[in-house]
């Protein structure tokens, strides 16, 4: 990130830039291998400041060898994704640059177009073999050759900071110091940004060698997949300037498929995977669907005026030594509220409201819009209801503010028919004393599909023969269901609103308009303790 001084704003290095500064800085720097859009997003969120566009890992998530059979072409594709998935720079592993000078010349402008910030090109003949297969029968380019690609490259790129680093084969094919020092040096001259010393050994003595007879200033990188287990302190010594974690990404990924497939393959059933692996939230918020939710809610035409979101999140927490808000607990590294936002743009709601009370200056967030409770230590949920009834002239969403919920909760409730819809869990514990208990018309029943429940009764200490679940304290009103809560708001004598729980609001509701129920069964935490608060990292 830059400060311009004249305009005051922020702006972002270029990548091309931000390669050159990884290479020329004194420390130590780190390229990490991705092979598509997903694994580049990854590679920046881990911290990483630059990716190695491997050509073995890219040609193995294509099912296809590290020789060239991938074209040129395809592997600017998945350059394409990965570049609009990051904002740090990519390395391509440009394996010979895919033929002479003029593919070179070629494929640096098509780089240039998609923002990729330097290409790598080993001194090897097309089509190329991966440097641990067979080294010795290699065969290397010419070397005035291999200098007139560089320089082609050189002369080709229309940015000044794009890096061309040349990579020297010599000790894979097994030729000594001396033919790595003299190509090294032709390479640097012709005007190579960097220099890869590339080695298959288990210990890094080529590399040490190179670096004791290494004069030029040209920055060295090295790959140090063979001789993994040297500290990475010895490269920092030997004044390394960058080291490439070279295909650790696809291994990783390819061991984790085999296991997760392996164990659904023997067990038939995805119980045991589930928890194992990443949820499928996490795969939308790599994917950045909040922003997508949030863009449709301002370019979509009517976009869901109709409905609106309301949570009630004025409580203060009753979780030791935990100050602020309940709502602003990160869960997955987002607020509880964000999450519920997420969720309700989702469903293309636009207008959410927010009942904040307790610690309210530590509640923001610019998504939703604030109500106040400031009375919130004496009052209850339906208090804060009542504050926000005017906004109920449309259907809607409305939630407890401490809940984290399956998304289809939502989709439940909004699609049954009802004026007044409840969500209610039927695996619930049954002998506490502050769960919201609901008695239903009836129980649920997984074999019997017309079931149509309403609410009978809701009080939070209930006879266990009574109780056909928990209010999840998410329900979706339409517009008739809403006036109808406007009504019963406004016959609560004042003197009863402020201490009325919602158990005791909700069922005087449903004697003057029913009150339906989805069951679900699980797949949610109302967090009240550090052990909900833990629960909720795996709803
Ligand atoms: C790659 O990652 O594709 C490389 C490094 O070129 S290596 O596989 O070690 O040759
Ligand atoms: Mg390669």
């Amino acid at each position: 990130m830059m400060i311009d001084l004249q305009t005051n704003t922020t702006t972002q290095q270029r990548k091309t830039s931000q390669l050159r500064a990884l290479f020329q800085r004194p420390e130590l720097a780190f390229l990490m291998e991705a092979h598509n859009g997903l694994s580049a997003r990854l590679v920046e969120e881990t911290g990483f400041a630059g990716i190695w566009a491997s050509g073995l890992a890219i040609s193995a998530s294509m099912g296809v060898r590290d020789n060239n059979e991938a074209s040129w072409t395809q592997v600017v594709d998945t350059l394409e994704f990965m570049s609009d998935a990051t904002s740090i720079p990519i390395l391509l592993d440009g394996d010979t640059g895919y033929g002479n000078f003029n593919n070179v010349r070629r494929l640096i402008k098509k780089l240039e177009q998609r923002d990729i910030a330097g290409v790598c090109l080993e001194d090897k003949l097309f089509p190329k073999t991966n440097s641990f297969l067979n080294g010795e029968q290699q065969e290397l380019a010419d070397v005035s050759e291999f200098c007139g690609k560089i320089k082609a490259a050189k002369d080709t790129q229309s940015d000044p900071d794009f890096s061309v680093v040349a990579r020297i084969e010599a000790f894979i094919v097994g030729m000594g110091l001396s033919e790595a020092l003299d190509r090294a040096y032709a390479y640097a001259d012709a005007g190579a940004d960097a220099i890869l010393v590339h080695s298959k050994k288990a210990v890094p003595d080529d590399i040490v060698e190179f670096m004791q007879a290494w004069k030029s200033p040209v920055p060295v990188v090295i790959v140090p997949t063979k001789y993994y287990a040297t500290p990475t302190d010895q490269f920092r010594n030997m004044g390394i300037s960058t080291v490439i974690w070279a295909n650790h990404s696809i291994r990783s990924a390819m061991s984790a498929m085999q296991t997760t497939m392996k164990t659904i393959y023997e067990t038939e059933t995805l119980k045991d995977v589930e928890n194992k692996i990443s949820s499928v939230s996490d795969i939308f918020r790599i994917q950045g669907a909040d922003e997508l939710a949030e863009a449709e809610t301002q370019y979509l035409p009517g976009y869901n005026t109709q409905l609106s979101g309301i949570i009630l999140a004025a409580g203060a927490s009753r979780i030791d030594g935990l100050s602020g808000p309940k709502s602003m607990l990160s869960v997955h590294g987002k607020s509880i509220l964000d999450h519920q936002v997420d969720h309700l743009k989702r469903f293309g709601i636009g207008q959410v409201t927010v009942v904040r009370g307790h610690d309210k200056e530590k509640m923001v967030s610019d998504r939703v819009s604030f109500v106040d409770n400031d009375a919130y230590a004496t009052t209850s949920e339906v208090q804060s209801l009542s504050l926000v009834a005017d906004r109920l002239d449309t259907a809607a969403v409305i939630s407890y503010g401490d809940i984290v919920y399956k998304h289809y909760f939502i989709h439940e409730c909004l699609s049954h028919p009802g004026d007044v819809v409840l969500v209610v869990d039927v695996e619930c514990a049954k002998t506490d004393t502050w769960r919201d208990y609901v008695q239903a018309s009836e129980a649920f029943n997984p074999m019997q599909l017309q079931q149509a429940p309403t609410l009978v009764q809701m009080v939070r200490a209930m006879n266990p023969d009574q109780i056909t679940g928990e209010f999840v304290g998410l329900m979706k009103t339409t517009k008739t269901g809403s006036r109808a809560i406007q009504a019963a708001l406004a016959s609560v004598p004042e003197s009863e609103l402020a201490t009325m729980t919602m158990p005791a609001f909700l069922t005087r509701l449903s004697q003057t308009i029913a009150v339906h129920i989805v069951y679900v069964q699980g797949g949610w935490v109302d967090v009240n303790t550090l052990s909900d608060w833990t629960a909720a990292a795996d709803v």
